[in-house]
C-alpha cells in the first residue's frame, strides 16, 4: 500500500504568514435532537449538546466543535470540563499574543496536560480561521488528495436484533461502504453471525468501545470466524500491552480507537503490535497537529487508518471529511450524512453521502459549507465570548 505520494513535513504552518491576532474566543452550546436514540456499551444518547467554538480576526470567523460529550463515558472529558480548559488556560493563551501557525497552537497548548477534546476545539477553528485567510479549502491547507472518500456507518445497539436488521438493510441501501456494529456482553456473536449470514461479502466491523477484558478472550476469539474488517477497542480504554496480547490471538485485525490519544500513544502501540489499524478522531488526540503526524507515521508503517465520528454536527463533519482526504485514510470513515443523524444540521448544504458510499470533500474556501448562523442562534443554550484582557 506504501505509494510514492509525497508527505510534507508540515504542510499547515509555513504558508501563513504574517502572524494573526486572534480578537476573540466564543464558546456556544447549541442542543440538537438525535433523530433516533444512539447506544453504545457506555451508554446511550437521545439528544447530542453541541459545542462550537469560533476564533475572530480580522472580520472572519473559523469554527470548530469540541467533540466531548456531556458525561465522562467515552473519555474523561466533558463539555464542563473542556469550557473550564478553553476558557481559564487555552483562550488567554491565544489571544495573548499573535499566532504565527498551527504549530504555534500546538506548542502553545501542549504546556497543558490532557483536554485534547478543548485544544482539538481550538486548533479546527485555528485551521478554518487560516483556510479563510489563505482562501484555500480546510483539504488544501492539510495537503489532502482525495476529492471524495469512502464512509461506513456506525450502528448502535438496538432494542431487537430485527431493528439492527433492518437498520443493516437501510444504510447499505443507500450506499454505505462499510457496516460497523456496536458490541457489548450479551450483544455480540450472535448478533454478528446473524449480520454476516444475510450478507456473507460487505464490509463490516465491530466497535466494543472497551467493554470487554482478556478474561472474555475465548468468548471474543469467536468473532474471527467472521471474515470482519476488524475489531475496534475491545479493551479498556487505555490500555496498549492487553491488546497487543489479544492481537497475538487473533487473525482478524484489531483496531484502537479511545486508546490512541496521541502520537507518542501511536507508536507506543504499532511497537508493541497491539493493533493493525488506528482509528484517528482530531478531538480525541488534541486536534491537526497530532492527527496529522499519527497519519504520516502510519502512512509510512504501512499502517491503515481511518477517520472516526463522535456525531458530529457539520462544522465537525467538515473537518473529518479534509482529515480523510489525506493519503493514508484508506478505509472508509464514520462520516455519515448529516441526516443519519439529524433532522437538520447546522450548515448549508448539508453533508450528503452518493449511492457509490462516498462523500465529497468540499473544495470551497475554509470549511467550504455555509455555517447556518440564523438556525445555530434559534437552538443555542448558552454562549460565552472570551476577550483579551
Ligand atoms: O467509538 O467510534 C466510537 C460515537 C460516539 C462516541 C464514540 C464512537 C461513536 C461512533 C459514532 O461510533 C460515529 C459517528 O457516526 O459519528
Ligand atoms: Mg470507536
Amino acid at each position: 500500500m506504501q505509494k510514492a505520494i509525497a508527505i510534507e513535513g508540515d504542510p499547515v504552518t509555513p504558508a501563513l504568514s504574517p502572524r494573526v491576532q486572534v480578537e476573540r474566543v466564543v464558546m456556544r452550546l447549541v442542543r440538537l435532537p438525535l433523530r433516533e436514540a444512539f447506544e453504545t456499551s457506555f451508554g446511550s444518547m437521545d439528544s447530542r449538546l453541541i459545542f462550537l467554538v469560533s476564533l475572530e480576526a480580522n472580520g472572519l470567523s473559523g469554527w470548530g466543535e469540541v467533540v466531548a460529550q456531556e458525561e465522562p463515558r467515552y473519555s474523561y472529558e466533558t463539555a464542563g470540563t473542556a469550557a473550564h480548559v478553553i476558557r481559564e488556560f487555552l483562550a488567554p493563551s491565544l489571544l495573548a499574543q499573535p499566532v504565527a501557525g498551527l504549530s504555534d497552537v500546538a506548542a502553545r497548548f501542549a504546556l497543558f496536560k490532557g483536554h485534547n477534546m478543548a485544544k482539538a476545539g481550538l486548533e479546527l477553528a485555528w485551521l478554518d480561521l487560516a483556510a479563510q485567510m489563505e482562501r484555500k479549502s480546510l483539504s488544501a491547507m492539510i495537503g489532502g488528495v482525495r476529492r471524495r472518500v469512502p464512509v461506513g456507518v456506525s450502528l448502535g445497539i438496538q432494542p431487537t436484533l430485527a431493528a439492527l436488521l433492518e437498520r443493516v438493510d437501510r444504510y447499505l441501501g443507500l450506499g454505505y461502504q462499510r457496516i460497523k456494529l456496536k458490541i457489548k456482553p450479551g450483544w455480540d456473536v450472535d448478533v454478528v453471525a446473524e449480520v454476516r449470514r444475510l450478507h456473507p461479502h460487505i464490509l463490516l466491523s465491530v466497535d466494543a468501545n472497551s467493554a470487554y477484558s482478556l478474561d472474555d478472550l475465548d468468548h471474543l476469539k469467536r468473532l474471527d470466524d467472521f471474515g470482519l474488517l476488524m475489531i475496534e477497542q475491545p479493551l479498556d480504554h487505555d490500555d496498549l500491552l492487553d491488546h497487543a496480547t489479544a492481537q497475538r490471538a487473533f487473525k482478524t485485525a484489531l483496531c484502537l480507537d479511545e486508546s490512541i490519544t496521541s502520537l507518542r500513544r501511536a507508536e507506543q502501540a504499532l511497537r508493541l503490535g497491539s493493533c493493525r489499524i488506528i482509528n484517528i478522531k482530531i478531538g480525541r488526540v488534541g486536534g491537526y497537529s497530532q492527527a496529522l503526524a499519527i497519519h504520516r507515521l502510519c502512512y509510512q508503517s504501512g499502517i491503515p487508518v481511518w477517520c472516526g465520528g463522535m456525531l458530529e454536527s457539520g462544522i465537525g463533519r467538515a473537518h473529518n471529511l479534509a482529515l480523510a482526504s489525506l493519503p493514508g485514510f484508506t478505509l472508509p470513515g464514520d462520516i455519515s450524512a448529516s441526516a443519519r443523524y439529524f433532522a437538520r444540521d447546522l450548515i448549508c448544504p448539508e453533508v450528503t453521502i452518493a449511492a457509490d458510499g462516498t462523500a465529497e470533500v468540499p473544495a470551497g474556501v475554509g470549511l467550504g459549507f455555509q455555517v447556518d448562523l440564523d438556525y445555530i442562534e434559534s437552538c443555542t443554550e448558552t454562549v460565552e465570548r472570551i476577550q483579551p484582557t
